[in-house]
């Protein structure tokens, strides 16, 4: 197997170095499939009066960024999407994320809605043209296909806001048939890392308006939910289960304001939360924190499973848990469900997880036990984008159909990567190391909000 030097990601230790990489304004994008110059799309793209989306306007939206990322440089994105647009788009959408609930509850077959179908989709990581294939072959949303996006959306892949933004397009177009979930790339610190912030910058510009665009993606990110529950049956979330909270009692001195009670992950035995206490998690951060007493959202976002039994920190992302087939079938029964739905590793990370499955087909059931399943879907083909060595992973991407009545057993569809993509410089330095053996030091970790 390939040995890529981008493995498992685990919390970045500090602020990145300069990446030395030049993500400045090359050549156009050297595309395979060059647009003939009559099938220029109108830009720029103007919001609608009244603010209503259609139909048309978020298909143009998919095939104006589809062209652009083939045909314009990256500083010329603002011409495609000038940034009053942008925030329109992006205020409109935060308004409709941030009133969701944490684990918000899909009832697909509802209001006389028959015969619906349910597509979940993990990591996309900024692979634009493997989003608009994967949208091709499943169908768009519609009234009876809903869409469960499972987080990722940037980071990595080129094209981190482009994809970003056409699913918020989807989402202002049609929020009760596509939900938008938050995967730990959807972070401050993920993304000054893996590219996301330099790519935002690199095309509104190292200035005042790129940093307002980042800056907007950011909080966008912070208003995305944590999980969805489908047709009372289905959990997902982009990294999984999560844990209880234990009731502390407040020690907080008088005359001492800023001390904080810490929870630390050792002193208090783990166990598997309830959905009570994930609708009570505070997910307006930044940053899902690794300690003090808001857990959750890092647990949800971060977590991996094993083969081991028992609940235990994430040692190796330095946020998170691990969970065994124990904890699968305890969660599916105790909540009366019948799949975990998850994503969050791909076939760099499955390639060091022993007893756990590759995800050379975008899919892998991890766990069969008595009350269900567990699945972890990872939708980027051919991932990652960027990568030192010649050998790749060719790993197909997969999307998950649940179809009515019951909306429990899952019809995986497995596609390859749209290759050769458009020629673009990535955003990060996809040669260095980020080892997820590496010691976290987490002092280094420090929330800026
Ligand atoms: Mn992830």
């Amino acid at each position: 197997m390939v040995s890529p030097p981008d493995s498992t990601e685990s919390l970045p230790l500090s602020e990145p170095e300069p990446a030395g990489l030049n993500v400045a304004d090359g050549e156009p994008p050297s595309s395979t499939s060059p647009d003939p110059s009559q099938n220029r799309p109108q830009i720029p793209i103007t919001w609608p009066s009244g603010g209503i989306l259609t139909l048309d306007w978020v298909t143009n939206l998919m095939s104006t960024f589809d062209w652009s990322s083939r045909n314009l440089r990256p500083s010329e994105f603002p011409t495609v999407l000038p940034v009053e647009v942008f925030d329109a788009l992006v205020l409109t959408a935060s308004k409709i994320l941030h009133k969701e609930p944490n684990c918000v509850s899909i009832e697909p077959d509802k209001d006389g809605v028959v015969g619906s179908s349910v597509v979940v989709v993990g990591d996309v990581h900024g692979q634009l043209h493997d989003v608009l294939f994967l949208l091709k072959d499943s169908g768009l949303p519609s009234e009876n296909r809903f869409f469960v996006f499972n987080g990722d959306y940037v980071d990595r892949g080129a094209w981190g806001l482009e994809t970003f933004l056409l699913l918020l397009s989807w989402k202002v177009f049609m929020p009760e048939r596509v939900f938008l979930l938050r995967g730990n790339h959807e972070s401050k610190y993920c993304t000054s890392v893996y590219g996301f912030e330099k790519e935002v910058l690199a095309k509104y510009g190292d200035n005042n308006k790129g940093k307002h665009v980042y800056r907007k993606c950011l909080g966008c990110f912070e208003g995305l939910p944590l999980a969805s529950i489908i047709a009372g049956c289905v959990y997902t979330a982009h990294g999984g289960v999560f844990r209880n909270i234990p009731a502390t009692p407040s020690k907080r001195a008088k005359g001492k304001k800023n001390r904080k009670v810490i929870l630390s992950a050792e002193s208090v035995p783990l166990s598997l939360g309830s959905f009570e206490e994930l609708s009570k998690a505070r997910r307006t951060v930044l940053n899902p924190p690794w300690e003090g007493p808001n857990l959750i959202p890092g647990d949800v976002l971060w977590s991996d499973p094993t083969m081991k039994p028992g609940l235990s920190p994430n040692k190796e992302r330095g946020i998170g848990l691990l969970w065994g087939p124990d904890c699968t079938e305890d969660f599916l029964k105790n909540f009366n469900l019948k799949l975990i739905i998850r994503s969050h590793e791909g076939p760099d990370a499955r390639e060091k997880r022993s007893g756990l499955g590759g995800m050379d087909e975008g899919y892998t059931i991890d766990h069969v036990v008595p009350s269900g399943k567990l699945i972890t879907v990872f939708s980027a083909p051919d991932y990652p984008q960027f990568q030192a060595t010649e050998a790749r992973y060719k790993n197909k991407g997969a999307y998950i159909v649940l179809k009515s009545p019951n909306f429990d057993a899952p019809i995986f569809h497995s596609f390859e990567a749209t290759i050769p993509r458009p020629k673009v410089n990535p955003y990060y330095d996809f040669e260095d190391v980020i080892d997820s053996d590496e010691e976290l030091d987490l002092t280094m970790m420090v929330e800026t909000s």
